[in-house]
């Protein structure tokens, strides 16, 4: 049995898959468990890869680490989206971090990876996680000033989805920033998504001072070749501690210093993507 996800219809991806565990249509979308042959339980929303147990370190640890090293101290920090918990699992690892709030608006999303991503989900109860199940519009107006890092960790731009990738979101998230805060979302791959890379980077660069687009080898997404991008109108991702990434890569399998500064040198044909000002 294999699991198949199109990419438009112009390629696609397989994975030997040894069941299905479990299948539901929640008010939101339709959330799907497999067992896989080789990596471990697999998440879909819609039918789309969220992730699997082998490979979700590689873009919860860049989604996370890249971000808080370049912070000077970071102590609150908002995940919308990402109801896997893997974000969350991450930036508990920095011992600035005081509030860590995950605000996904599928209740279900959660419980499901409570129940089949152990590893992923673990540090949801956390004493420093607040969870909120809510539309993340809403939860970020409620906010003025507050965070430090705001992560979209949605799932593609496609539904009410693509909301998340648009210039009135962007201007609510800085907004509940404090001034030298960054956000950071998941930008997508140059081979399936380079209108909405484009887009997504123009808007952000008329909200922000910096915009910097950054790479994540991510194995089960669309090309393996997938790209998270950051804002601030303080920060850049370049100027980053050296010694706090050394010290949170003794944790982790994909992140340390030298990928941080490498994963920010882009191809010339994602650089042109991306070239917003
Ligand atoms: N095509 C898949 C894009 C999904 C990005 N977010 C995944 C959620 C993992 N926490």
């Amino acid at each position: 049995m294999w699991f198949v996800e199109n990419y438009d219809d112009k390629a696609s991806l397989g994975l030997k898959i040894k069941q299905k565990i479990h299948e539901e249509q929640s008010p939101f979308q339709k959330i799907e468990v497999y067992e896989t042959q080789f990596f471990g339980n697999l998440l879909t929303l819609d039918g789309l890869v969220m992730l699997t147990e082998k490979d979700e370190f590689i873009y919860h640890e860049m989604i996370t680490h890249v971000p808080l090293c370049t912070l000077k101290n970071p102590e609150r920090v908002l995940v919308v989206g990402g109801g896997d918990g893997g974000a969350i699992r991450e930036i508990l690892k920095h011992n600035s971090i005081k509030e860590a709030v995950l605000c996904e608006i599928d209740e279900r999303v959660v419980r499901v990876c409570q129940k089949y991503f152990p590893g992923t989900s673990a540090m949801l109860e956390d004493e420093r996680v607040t969870l909120a199940f809510e539309d993340g519009f809403k939860f970020l107006d409620k906010y003025e000033n507050y965070f430090d890092l705001i992560i979209t960790d949605s799932s593609d731009p496609v539904g009410p989805g693509v909301a998340l990738f648009k210039e009135d979101y962007y201007r609510l998230v800085k907004k509940a920033l404090k001034p030298e805060g960054i956000m950071v979302s998941q930008s997508e791959s140059p081979w399936y998504y380079e209108d909405t890379m484009n887009s997504m980077t123009s808007a952000m660069a008329e909200v922000f001072e910096h915009v910097e687009t950054y790479i994540a080898m991510v194995t089960l997404y669309p090309s393996g070749f997938w790209t998270i991008t950051a804002a601030s109108d303080k920060h850049t991702l370049h100027d980053f501690d050296h010694q706090r990434a050394l010290e949170v890569s003794q944790t982790c399998k994909y992140y340390n210093p030298e990928l941080h500064k490498g994963a920010l040198a882009l191809p010339n044909f994602v650089k042109k993507i991306v070239k917003n000002k």
